[in-house]
């Protein structure tokens, strides 16, 4: 009987941390701009937003053979673009990537990203208990600006 007991408590819990962890990480506003034929990076724009401290660790998609996490720095006059092994999210803080300097970046393009496309992005992230979660976000192509990032150099 105290066995039983111990087991539905347990699962109790069980229930409660799923649920929590399901409402722990918010992604909105993902999107992506239009490629040209032969661009083989484009970069994604998120929203994140985590209620505990953790990291991005990984990120994949199924079009682009890597997907990075880069941090852009004014170098002499020259944005230089280097690549984040993790990317860390305070708790309860938005975070704007592809607005404030970092943006994800997909790096060897399998496939032309046309206007009215989406695609899949598949984030994973560690919190300060070692539990990983992995989030798939869909993010939406629009259409390609006149801007040119040509003074941006890897
Ligand atoms: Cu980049």
């Amino acid at each position: 009987m105290v066995l039983n007991k111990y087991l539905l408590a347990g699962f109790g819990l069980f229930l409660y941390l799923s649920q929590a962890v399901a409402g722990e990480v918010s992604i909105s506003d993902a999107w992506a701009r239009a490629t040209a034929p032969g661009q083989d990076s484009a970069t994604v724009a998120l929203h994140i937003t985590s209620q505990k401290e953790a990291s991005i660790i990984a990120v994949s998609s199924a079009v682009a053979k890597t997907v990075e996490i880069h941090s852009m720095t004014h170098e002499n006059g020259m944005m230089k673009m280097r690549a984040l092994e993790t990317f860390p999210l305070k708790a309860k803080h938005e975070v704007a990537l592809g607005s404030d300097g970092n943006h994800i970046m997909l790096v060897g393009l399998k496939k032309q990203l046309n206007a009215g496309d989406s695609l899949i992005l598949n984030l994973t992230l560690q919190f300060a208990d070692k539990h990983k979660e992995t989030i798939e976000v869909k993010a939406a192509v629009k259409p390609m600006s006149e801007q040119h990032e040509d003074s941006i150099q890897y």
